[in-house]
């Protein structure tokens, strides 16, 4: 059994701190539980597009409010707390914070993060072999 709390990772490299995002990695893949789990901070006005070409994602907001936009459809959704988005088909999508108040998710990847990884210029994650 694994017991973490979100202070263990706080100032550690499993807090990767992005311009848009702060991601405390919790579970990931050395976890050996086939997904990862992180407790993401997405800041104030942050706008980020993205497209998880190599994984699925769901994301559950517990705090804050924003908005994600299907890029395929151009169809817009508002985001707050107890709102979940599952991109289920590798969807191009755009999230957006709204102005003055961070949000709050968590975040589950399959196949799961190895820990460290940033966006590239596509707003993906390289898949790791
Ligand atoms: C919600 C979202 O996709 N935010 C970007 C960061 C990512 N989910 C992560 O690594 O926590």
């Amino acid at each position: 059994m694994i017991i973490k709390k979100l202070d263990d990772v706080l100032g550690t490299s499993a807090e990767v701190d992005t311009t848009g995002w702060t991601s405390r990695r919790l579970i990931f893949k050395d976890a050996g539980m086939g997904y990862s789990v992180n407790d993401t901070i997405i800041k104030p006005g942050a706008r980020l597009d993205m497209t998880y070409r190599h994984h699925l994602e769901t994301v559950y907001c517990i705090e804050g409010r924003g908005q994600i936009t299907d890029m395929a459809t151009g169809q817009t959704h508002q985001i707050a707390a107890g709102t979940l988005y599952a991109l289920n088909a590798h969807d191009h999508h755009v999230l957006e914070a709204n102005q003055g108040v961070a949000m709050r998710m968590v975040c589950v990847f399959n196949p799961p993060l190895t820990g460290a990884e940033v966006h590239d210029a596509t707003g993906a994650y390289a898949l790791e072999p």
